[in-house]
C-alpha cells in the first residue's frame, strides 16, 4: 500500500463511521478527498512534508483535512478517528463488505444487536434477530446470511491491479541482482487471474543464499514472514510475495510448476504418464527402464527442465501461454496445434470508453486527447455518462449537454493527430431500455451502454435486460457487463453464451472493462464471447490519462479467454472501427 492508500482509507473509514452516526455532508468530503489523495500522482508525505498550504492545493482537502494528514505523519494517528472508532468499535471494512451492508447498517446493527465483527453479523441473521430490528425485514436478513461467505473470501485474494505493480517492482530488482540468472513471477499472478492469494516469485541462480539475502533487504519488503536457504516470504504492499530459488538447469521445469494451475499441472502429468515420463518440478524423466519410478524425484534419464519449451515439448505439446493454464481444453489445443495467437497490449489502437470532467472524470477532454496521443494511439472515443439509473448526484449529462459536448468534441478534435469518435456511456435501465433520447443516440459516433443499477437480477432477467441492450440498433458495445466490483459486489450473474449469441448477432461488441476494480467481461466471459464469434473490446474507462495504462490488465484477461487480435474492436484500424459502429 502506498502512504497514498493508507491516508485514503483512513479517511474512508472515518467517512463510514460518521454515516454510520447519521452525521451529514462531511463524510462525502471526507471520501472525496480520499479519492483525491488516492489519485494524486505524488507521494502524500511529499506534499505533506511542504506544508498545509500544499496539501490543500489538492482538491477537496481544506483545512481541517490538511491539518489531520499532518497530525497523522507527526503521531501516527488521528485523535478524531479514534474517538470515533471507539464510539464505533466494529470491523467496518469487513462488515460492509457484505453486500446491501453500508455504514448506516453497521451503525443500527451495532446500537440494536451490538454487532461488531463479520463472525456477530452471522450469528445474528442465523438466529433471526436482524429481522427484529426496525427497518430490516426477513428478505434483508436472509440477503446477508447469503452475502456474508463471499465477503469473507473475498477479503483474502488481492486485487491483480495491486499486486502486479509490486511484483514488477521486485522482478526488476532482482534481476538487478548478478547473483540472478534469471527471475520470473509464477502462480496465478503469472496467469493474470483477476485476484491473487499471493505473489509468487522463482529465480534461477547458483548462490540462493545471496539470492535470499537480496531479497529480505527488497525496498518493497515491510516484513520477513519466513527465510530458509532456498525460500523466503516477505510482506510488501499488504500481500505475501512466496520467493523460491532454484538451479539454472531446473528453472523451466521449476516455473512450469509453480505456474500452476494445479488443474492445468494434472492433466500434464497425466499426458507424461501415458507416455512412461515422469514430470514434476525437476523435469521431465524417461523412466520406460525404470523399476521403481516412484524412488525419488530425479530418477531415470532426464529429457527436459531447463526451459518451459522443452517441458511442453517433451510431451509433444507446443509451448501454452500462462493465461491459458487453467485445464478448459488447452493442452488438446496444444496438442492438435490449435493454439490461438492471444492479441498482446502492443496491438491496442486506442481507447473506445472513458471519461471527461464534463461527467466524474478528473481530467479535462483536452487533457485526456492529449494523454491518448502520448499513448501513441491511432483514436479514441469520448464517452461521458448520461443522466440516468445509478448515476448519483448529478454526474451524468443530460441530452442537451451531451449535445452542447458533441460541437466541443470536434472543434478539441481539430487540434490532435488522432481520431476522435464522441458517444457517450449510457445507463442500462432495468427493462434493458437506455437513458438517452433516440435522436441524440443516432447522432453519436459511438453508445456504450452499460448496467449501473439493479445489479441484484436473477440470472435470466438480468441476461434479457442485456440482450435487449445489445439489440438496440443504436447501441456500439456493451460495457462492464455483470456490473461486478471485485471483493465488493458480485454482479449479476448471466447466460454468456445466450448474450454473446445475441452480442454476434447484432454486431455489438462485448467490453472488458480493464479497470482493476472490475476486469468485466472475465475470461469466462470472453471465452463465450470469441466462441460465439462476437467481437470483443478492451477499453479502460479511463477517469484520468494515468489510468490508460491499466489496458495490460484488459488485455490479458482478453487472453485468458483466448482472444486474438481479430476478436478484440479496439485493435482493429479507424476505418474498421469506424464501420464497425456505423453497421
Ligand atoms: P493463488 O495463490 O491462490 O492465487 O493461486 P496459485 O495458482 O498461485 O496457487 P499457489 O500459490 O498455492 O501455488 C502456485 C502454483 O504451484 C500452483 O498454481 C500450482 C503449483 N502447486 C502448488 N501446490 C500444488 C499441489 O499441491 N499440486 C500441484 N500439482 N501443483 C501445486
Ligand atoms: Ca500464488
Ligand atoms: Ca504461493
Ligand atoms: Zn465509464
Amino acid at each position: 500500500m502506498s502512504r497514498n492508500d493508507e491516508v485514503s482509507a483512513l479517511f474512508e473509514e472515518f467517512a463510514d463511521l460518521l454515516e454510520a452516526q447519521d452525521v451529514s455532508y462531511k463524510p462525502n468530503s471526507y471520501r472525496r478527498a480520499a479519492e483525491n489523495i488516492r489519485e494524486d500522482p505524488r507521494p502524500i508525505e511529499d506534499v505533506a512534508a511542504e506544508g498545509a498550504d500544499a496539501l490543500e492545493d489538492i482538491d477537496g482537502v481544506g483545512d481541517a483535512i490538511s491539518a489531520k494528514i499532518l497530525e497523522y505523519f507527526e503521531t501516527g494517528e488521528i485523535e478524531e478517528l479514534e474517538e470515533a472508532r471507539a464510539d464505533l468499535p466494529v470491523d467496518m471494512a469487513g462488515l460492509t463488505r457484505v453486500e446491501g451492508v453500508g455504514p448506516k447498517t453497521v451503525g443500527k446493527l451495532y446500537e440494536a444487536l451490538g454487532v461488531e465483527t463479520l463472525d456477530d453479523l452471522e450469528a445474528a441473521a442465523e438466529d433471526g434477530r436482524i429481522r427484529e430490528v426496525k427497518g430490516f425485514g426477513k428478505k434483508t436478513e436472509a440477503n446477508i446470511l447469503e452475502n456474508i461467505p463471499f465477503a469473507r473470501q473475498s477479503r483474502e485474494r488481492s486485487l491483480l491491479g495491486e499486486a502486479r505493480p509490486v511484483a514488477d517492482d521486485l522482478l526488476a530488482y532482482l534481476r538487478g541482482n548478478d547473483a540472478v540468472v534469471e527471475a520470473d513471477v509464477a502462480g496465478s499472478i503469472r496467469r493474470w487471474r483477476e485476484t491473487v492469494g499471493d505473489i509468487d516469485v522463482l529465480v534461477a541462480s547458483d548462490e540462493p543464499n545471496r539470492v535470499v539475502a537480496a531479497f529480505a533487504d527488497w525496498d518493497g519488503a515491510t516484513g520477513v514472514i519466513e527465510s530458509g536457504t532456498k525460500k523466503a516470504a516477505v510482506r510488501a504492499n499488504g500481500e505475501r510475495v512466496d520467493l523460491r530459488v532454484v538451479v539454472p538447469d531446473e528453472y523451466g521445469a521449476a516455473l512450469q510448476y509453480f505456474t500452476g494451475s494445479k488443474e492445468h499441472n494434472v492433466t500434464l502429468r497425466n499426458r507424461a504418464i501415458a507416455r512412461g515420463l515422469k514430470m514434476n518440478e525437476y523435469g521431465v524423466f524417461d523412466v520406460f527402464d525404470v523399476d521403481d519410478p516412484d524412488a525419488g524425484q530425479r530418477v531415470g534419464e532426464r529429457v527436459a527442465g531447463h526451459t518451459e519449451e522443452e517441458m511442453y515439448a517433451a510431451l509433444d505439446l507446443a509451448w501454452i501461454e500462462p493465461e491459458m493454464r487453467e485445464d478448459t481444453g488447452e493442452v488438446d489445443a496444444a496438442a492438435a496445434g490449435d493454439l490461438p495467437d492471444l492479441v498482446t497490449t502492443d496491438e491496442v489502437r486506442g481507447d473506445l470508453h472513458t471519461h471527461t470532467d464534463w461527467s466524474d472524470g478528473r481530467a479535462t477532454l483536452e487533457e485526456m486527447l492529449a494523454g491518448a496521443e502520448e499513448r501513441g494511439y491511432d483514436y479514441h472515443a469520448v464517452t461521458d455518462h448520461a443522466t440516468g439509473a445509478g448515476m448519483v448526484g448529478g454526474v451524468g449529462l443530460s441530452d442537451e449537454e451531451l449535445e452542447e459536448q458533441m460541437s466541443v468534441v470536434v472543434e478539441a478534435a481539430e487540434r490532435v493527430e488522432i481520431d476522435v469518435f464522441h458517444g457517450v456511456e449510457a445507463n442500462i435501465d432495468a427493462d434493458g431500455g437506455l437513458s438517452v433520447g433516440d435522436d441524440l443516440l443516432d447522432a453519436l459516433d459511438i453508445v456504450v451502454a452499460s448496467p449501473h443499477a439493479a445489479l441484484d437480477q436473477g440470472r435470466e432477467e438480468a441476461t434479457e435486460r442485456l440482450v435487449a441492450a445489445v439489440e438496440h440498433p443504436a447501441v456500439d458495445v456493451l460495457g462492464h457487463p455483470t456490473g461486478r466490483l471485485l471483493n465488493r459486489r458480485k454482479g449479476m450473474d448471466l447466460d454468456y453464451e445466450r448474450l454473446a449469441e445475441a452480442a454476434a448477432e447484432a454486431g455489438t461488441a462485448l467490453e472488458v472493462n480493464a479497470n482493476p476494480h472490475r476486469l468485466d467481461l472475465s475470461g469466462t466471459g470472453v471465452r463465450a464471447a470469441v466462441d460465439a464469434g462476437a467481437v470483443v473490446v478492451v477499453n479502460t474507462d479511463a477517469h484520468a490519462p494515468s489510468e490508460f495504462d491499466n489496458v495490460r490488465y484488459g488485455v490479458h484477461t482478453a487472453r485468458r479467454g483466448w482472444a486474438e487480435s481479430t476478436d478484440v474492436l479496439n485493435t482493429w484500424s479507424v476505418e474498421e472501427v469506424r464501420a464497425f459502429v456505423d453497421g
